[in-house]
């Protein structure tokens, strides 16, 4: 049995109370066959812990290893040369209308072999880990059509047998509508998008089912489709919603008991309203806004208001947000956002723990898996203070350094 107590830390718990961060100052924290046993005080280490192998943190602050709960990870290609455009002066929507955009992604990961989209993914995916990341989400949604969208969806649970992370699958199938299926978007969910669902889901691919739901993309009437059919399999569903206008995606995922919903800044009250009452988490997602020079802020005060829980996540995707750091991200919640440093933190752990369903991580607690991150740094404060700057000590994934 594999057993350690680290001692003389503080504890980002993040459990909700009255202390910001759930904080412990001078905790210890005792670890045994990769869940929390134990945490608590330095001065109150119960006896049985006390002979443990211990490390000494020297003040050191340890919070739940960090969530990832919105990327796009794997894909083929990159999308420079669009980023140049948009420079130039073209808007993201008028370069996906003129085939560029994600049906580029399309082309790339449709070519692309399975071992070879993993072998690009891992860049990104080291990039996380060496930032504290335990948990990545990784959605498909650039094959549409059904041997690259389990091929996607394959090449994201390879991860796990190259790196020790966990990786939660999501299909997005409803994604875009690829060029065969041009004019012809009802067809593509009848006849592609729900049947690989099907398909995917039976080889046990498919942990969430997404959709995006936008004007370049997918009605509400389709996308509710591909969710009943989700629901009827038992899958939980989640979807890109409000992000270049208002459909009332955000409702939508709500009426589906929806794990969250995510963008947002074309967002209402009366969605919000909505995701409060379905506990329906929001995600937002900096780097998007900021690739996309967007203006429109997602309502925060609005979620604060109505209590739904706020997750962030870095998008990684080729074209909106080529972002593979979570601690910019924490950074730029809270410069562009205006999200406190605590709520950067929890939407990085807690929050994003919940808008993948996960019970069993994202925060400090007994019981829980020890998924954990040790900082050089004294106060949790510090991490989504920095821009471009990585503190991270130890990462601690199911127990194991
Ligand atoms: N919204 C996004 O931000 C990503 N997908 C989506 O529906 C962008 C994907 C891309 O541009 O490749
Ligand atoms: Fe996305």
């Amino acid at each position: 049995m594999q057993q350690k107590l680290y001692i003389n830390t503080n504890l980002a718990t993040m459990v909700p109370n009255d202390v910001p961060y759930g904080l412990i100052e001078n905790g210890a924290i005792a670890i045994a066959d990769g869940k929390i046993c134990w945490c608590g005080t330095g001065k109150e280490i119960p006896s049985q812990y006390v002979g443990w192998d211990h490390q000494d943190l020297d003040g050191r602050v340890i919070t739940p290893g960090l969530i990832d709960c919105h990327t796009h990870i794997v894909h083929g290609g990159n999308r420079a040369s669009e980023f140049e455009m948009r420079l130039e002066g073209a808007s993201y929507e008028e370069v996906a209308r003129a085939g560029g955009g994600i049906i580029s992604t399309v082309k790339a990961t449709r070519s692309t072999s399975e071992t070879d989209l993993v072998q690009d993914a891992l860049a990104h995916v080291d990039s996380l880990i060496g930032e504290g990341v335990c948990t990545i989400e990784i959605k498909s949604g650039y094959g549409l059509d059904q041997e690259n969208e389990l091929k996607m969806l394959r090449a994201a649970r390879a991860i796990t047998q190259q790196r020790p992370v966990n990786i939660s699958t999501s299909f997005l199938g409803a994604h875009a509508i690829p060029v065969e299926y041009k004019d012809n978007d009802d067809a593509y969910i009848e006849e592609i998008c729900i049947p690989a669902m099907e398909s995917a889901h039976k080889e046990g691919l498919v942990d969430a089912v997404d959709g995006f739901c936008e004007g370049i993309a997918f009605s509400p009437e389709q996308i509710e489709r591909v969710f009943i059919k989700a629901q009827a399999l038992g899958i939980p569903v989640k979807l890109h919603a409000e992000q270049l206008s208002n459909l009332s995606g955000a409702k939508l995922a709500a009426k589906f008991n929806g794990l969250s919903a995510d963008h947002l800044e074309y967002l209402d009250e009366e969605g919000v309203r909505a995701m409060a009452e379905a506990g329906t988490v929001a995600t937002i997602l900096p780097g998007a806004f900021y690739t996309l020079h967007e203006t429109k802020y997602p309502p925060v005060d609005l979620l604060r208001k109505h209590k739904v829980p706020i997750a962030i996540a870095t998008d990684c995707n080729p074209g909106s947000s080529p972002l593979s750091s979570i601690l910019l991200t924490m950074n730029m919640a809270c410069t562009l956002f205006r999200l406190t440093p605590r709520e950067a933190l929890a939407g990085a752990t807690r929050n994003a723990a919940l808008a993948l369903g996960f019970g069993d991580r994202g925060t400090i607690e007994a019981g829980k898996r020890a998924d954990l991150a040790i900082w050089n740094i004294n106060h949790p404060g510090e991490l989504s203070y920095r821009i471009g700057f990585n503190s991270l000590h130890q990462r601690i994934f199911g127990g194991a350094t």
